[in-house]
């Protein structure tokens, strides 16, 4: 006879093998802030871990009074990830799954952390009925108290709610909770982003009054027509209510009126994102009272456009991710609620909750600070597309249950919330019959709010049309698509009634996004499209203390060792991880601008154009200035009456000299609101004046061979040899060449979406070795006063390359440089840029700036970028990105480059200047910020042109406007030493 051992007969294995919703688990509610008693369970836990289920230890450890070896036990802060606090160790894969493909099973390396905690329960609690609360356990988990399994856990960013009562007891308890990393759950939880088991959102021991009040639903409906609103409160009673559950809306009047039937309000304010007015009220039974913040609005399509209270509503959003460096997913309110004021303070006004449900008290926050939500499920089975969606479980019935369970948890949890306008049923899942049946019953559970999807292209059972990575051009095409009656198949009728969205667009990687001005052109446009979310909001690189210099480490995908990660892709947000933001912020803001504004060329009006959806302007005030100086500040303008969607035209009284200066109009807040304060800026316009061209003294100061092999012109001497300038008065120039290449971005590095044939443009300048031009010198001469040196610059291998033309000119204090550069041959590739490099010897401090900031700009960037003048330390000048790439290129009129004593300055009209520590090819070859060498010297970077950064991380290239094809540039600058050597 031979006896069998499968590992299915351990029931762990079977357990986290089945494709079913957990076990025990009440029916899902809304979170609810009730008086009811409760105790906090978060803080030190103790916990062990195992390398897989066939390693885990049936000792009893459950059990009160277990006999357990201390050496096998750590402390853990709950909530928290175990890989960062040191139990295993984090993965970031995008797409990929990091295990085999063989649904719905788990592999066997997969670590299972037992967490225990002893705790004693209030009495207040123990006078009740009770119920465990999980609000997010990320992993697969079984939970015990003092022994007797109470179920288990699986929905990872989802709550759970296991009744205790009987088991819970006065005096010790032990809380068990057994986590496994992976289960056939995971197949449902790959979104874009770090692989990080551990219980990550609190545990709390809840007290459930009989009688009490077990679930809400709020239903407030605003009637635009004549400003009333409706309410019907649905309740759900605890067993054993001997009285029904009674409604109070003090500001309305509404004292103690029946759950579950309309009640007609004569008059509320609405609820938007511009005024997000909440109605107290209380839910009471005779044994509980729950807290609500009521908000009156409606949703609605009509003629294929997004209303919110009869209103067509555009979406200025952004998709956040919860994270946090050092915490993971773990993010505190106080943390979140800074990072809805830093959207707010930036004309953003609505968030995805990519790609799973928030913290739950995150929704409150956005209900009173005034942001719009699209909610989405914990649900993403995206590495299947790699397989061709083969075993995809959307469309395999074996999963529907899990699917429902998720779906239905989450739309109950976060039922009343104003903020939420929209349900997601996911992300990236693919098509399939699971997918339908969950929109299905989220648009019969709740009708007010609408369901987006956007892996479907039917969109058969949503009500937006929704795209990710849409090009500008695919935008415009959907925008103005013929009439639904056009169409034979249904399908594509029911979708072309359905408002636009792209739920992610401008993925803000590293240098970029570029082009999003065009974007909300199209937005401005057509009423079809209601807006769309940038990818993404915040960065995930994880902390990684400091290297020998003090600098930040940043660490992202492979840094933790894994073997199937995507690298950097993590890290691509708007804001750093730390929540300082990079440039694209501010790009963003005024993108989103929630007034055009328009200067008359003759200065005498400024048109202004009210985007916001309810609000008029009367919060705001125009100022101008003179030259950027308050000082010559006008009294601030008082605007006429501008409702919501309408414009009108602002006389202006500006003194006649503004004619010539650089006039700046913006509009700020009157007094603090909105999560803003008094005087923040929520839109800008300039008018520049035509600038001198940069130009040397009248006198002109001939070259002069000293017959040493080198040229003297003015302050500049020139090796003969090379036709090159080795000094500028007492700074020495070296490697002076003229340069087609930049370190790629991150968008350079992509395939564009609109080329998808095409290698990405990184790949392209290194086969055609754009980063390795040699130089041939042709001839020096002197041409009347000017030195002129004629090369021929190209790459090695290649018949292309560019005839340049150096003209230096002098009048004795600066130097004067008119580069034209012509190319020829057959040229395999656009130019990343096209200018000139230099390096000197000595480090910058600081440079200072009159030209446009304090941001950089690229052709198709630099939105939030205005004239003025401007001071950056090294660092901030050269725009540091967790991953090393161009960047920092500002455009300049006059310059100075402080090397700690001397400085370089630098004239020209609107020049691109970029100045680091670091040469392109060290830039290029770096991985991280803080592996960059130490700063001991200077390089320099003057531009005649640069290609625009587009998108192609994810989504299209740049656009054809903005590229910069082998075509004649030039070149004008004025170089001049200026300080003293210390
Ligand atoms: C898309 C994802 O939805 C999102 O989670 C993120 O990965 C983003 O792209 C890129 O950072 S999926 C992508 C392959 C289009």
């Amino acid at each position: 006879m031979t006896t069998r051992t499968t590992p299915s007969s351990i029931p762990l294995i079977a357990d986290l093998a089945s494709p079913l919703p957990g076990r025990g688990a009440l029916p899902p509610r809304a979170h609810l802030k009730s008086d009811a008693p409760r105790q906090v369970l978060d803080g030190v836990w103790q916990v062990r871990l195992r390398p897989s289920p066939r390693h885990v230890s049936n000792d009893g450890w459950q059990q009160v009074g277990a006999r357990l070896d201390p050496a096998g036990w750590s402390p853990l802060t709950v909530p928290g990830h175990l890989p960062l606090q040191g139990h295993g160790s984090p993965i970031y894969a995008n797409v990929a799954y990091p295990f085999p493909l063989d649904p719905p099973f788990p592999p066997d390396d997969n670590p299972v952390a037992d967490h225990r905690l002893e705790l004693v329960a209030s009495p207040e609690v123990l006078a009740h009925p009770s119920v465990l609360r999980f609000e997010g356990v990320d992993g697969a988990a079984t939970v015990w108290l003092n022994g007797v399994e109470l179920g288990t856990l699986r929905g990872s960013r989802l709550t759970t709610e296991l009744p205790c009562t009987g088991v819970l007891r006065p005096g010790t308890n032990v809380l068990s909770v057994r986590l496994a990393q992976w289960s056939a759950h995971s197949y449902l939880e790959d979104q874009d982003m770090w692989w990080m088991p551990g219980i990550f959102r609190s545990v709390t021991l809840l007290a459930r009054p009989r009688g009490g009040v077990r679930d809400v639903f709020v239903h407030a409906g605003y009637d635009h027509r004549d400003g009333s609103g409706t309410l019907r409160v649905d309740v759900d009673l605890e067993d054993g209510a001997e009285a029904p559950a009674t409604i109070s809306v003090p500001a309305l009047d509404l004292h103690e009126v029946a759950a579950g039937v309309d009640h007609q309000v004569p008059s509320v304010a609405p609820w938007t994102a511009e005024t997000p007015v909440l109605y107290d009220a209380q839910v009471r039974t005779p044994t509980e009272t729950v807290d609500l913040r009521i908000g009156f609005r409606t949703v609605s399509i009509e003629d294929a456009t997004l209303l919110l209270n009869g209103t067509p509503l555009l979406l200025k959003g952004v998709n956040r991710h919860e994270h946090d460096p050092r915490r993971g997913r773990v993010v505190d309110l106080a943390a979140a609620r800074a990072e809805l004021l830093l959207m707010k303070q930036h004309n953003i006004n609505a968030v995805r909750t990519s790609h799973y449900p928030p913290q739950a008290d995150f929704l409150d926050l956005a209900d009173e600070l005034g942001l719009y939500v699209v909610l989405e499920n914990d649900l993403e089975t995206h590495g299947f597309e790699l397989m061709d969606w083969r075993g995809n479980p959307s469309d395999d019935s074996q999963w529907l249950p899990a699917y429902q369970d998720r779906m239905r948890r989450t739309v109950e949890r976060d039922k009343n919330h104003p903020s939420i306008l929209v349900w997601s049923l996911g992300n990236e899942s693919g098509t399939g019959s699971n997918l339908d049946a969950i929109a299905l019953w989220t648009r019969d559970r709740d009708p007010d709010r609408l369901v987006h999807y956007e892996g479907d292209r039917r969109s058969r059972h949503v009500d937006l049309y929704s795209r990710m990575y849409a090009s500008v051009h695919q935008v415009e095409a959907i925008a103005t698509e013929p009439p639904a009656e056009t169409f034979a198949d249904p399908d594509e009728q029911h979708r072309r009634r359905l408002p636009f969205l792209l739920c992610e667009y401008a993925h803000a990687m590293g240098n970029g996004p570029g082009g999003l001005s065009e974007y909300q052109d199209l937005f401005h446009r057509y009423p079809r499209v209601a807006g769309g979310f940038v990818w993404e909001w915040v960065e995930h690189a994880l902390d990684g203390g400091t290297n020998d210099d003090g600098r930040p480490v940043q660490l992202y995908g492979g840094d933790f060792g894994e073997r199937v990660h995507d690298g950097s892709f993590v890290v691509d947000g708007l804001v750093h991880a730390d929540r300082t933001s990079g440039p694209a912020l501010a790009d963003l803001a005024r993108v989103f601008s929630p007034v055009g504004l328009e200067l008359a060329p003759d200065l005498s009006t400024l048109t202004v154009t009210n985007r916001y959806h309810s609000l008029d302007l009367s919060h705001l005030e125009a100022v101008w200035t003179i030259d950027g100086d308050e000082r010559g500040a006008g009294t601030p303008i008082m605007l006429p009456d501008v409702p919501a969607g309408t414009g009108a035209v602002v006389p202006l009284q500006l003194p006649p000299s503004a004619m010539a200066t650089t006039v700046t109009v913006l509009l700020r807040r009157r007094t603090s609101g909105d999560g803003c304060p008094a005087g923040h800026e929520v839109a800008w316009t300039q008018r520049i004046p035509e600038r001198p061209v940069a130009a040397l003294e009248a006198r002109r100061v001939p070259p002069r061979r000293a017959g040493d092999g080198i040229v003297h012109l003015g302050p500049a001497s020139f090796d003969e040899r090379t036709g090159m300038p080795v000094r500028l008065g007492a700074l020495a120039l070296h490697d002076v060449a003229v340069s087609l290449w930049r370190a790629p971005t991150e968008n350079d590095r992509g395939v564009g979406w609109d080329e998808p044939e095409l290698p990405p443009v990184a790949d392209r300048w290194a086969a055609a070795r754009l980063d390795d031009l040699r130089s041939r010198l042709i001839e020096v001469s002197e041409e009347g006063p000017a030195f002129v040196v004629r090369t021929r610059t190209g790459p090695p291998v290649l018949d292309a390359g560019v005839d340049v033309t150096w003209r230096w000119t002098s009048d004795g204090i600066s130097l004067a440089l008119d580069l034209s550069l012509a190319p020829y041959g057959p040229w395999p590739c656009d130019w990343g840029r096209a200018g000139i490099d230099l390096r000197l010897t000595e480090p910058t401090t600081q440079v200072r700036w009159t030209g446009w900031g304090p941001g950089p700009q690229y052709p198709d960037t630099g939105q939030g970028a205005r004239y003025g003048s401007f001071v950056a330390d090294r660092d901030d000048y050269a725009v540091r990105t967790v991953r090393p790439q161009e960047h920092g290129a500002r455009r300049v009129d006059d310059a100075t480059v402080d090397l700690g004593g001397l400085a370089l300055r630098v004239r020209g009209n609107g020049l691109p200047l970029t100045v680091r520590p670091w040469s392109r090819t060290v830039v290029a070859a770096t991985r991280h910020d803080h592996e960059l060498p130490r700063a001991t010297e200077t390089w320099i970077s003057l531009d005649a042109a640069s290609s625009g950064v587009g998108t192609a991380s994810c989504g299209p290239g740049v656009l054809p406007g903005y590229r910069l094809a082998p075509s004649v540039q030039k070149l004008r600058v004025i170089l001049q030493q200026v300080g003293h050597a210390q």
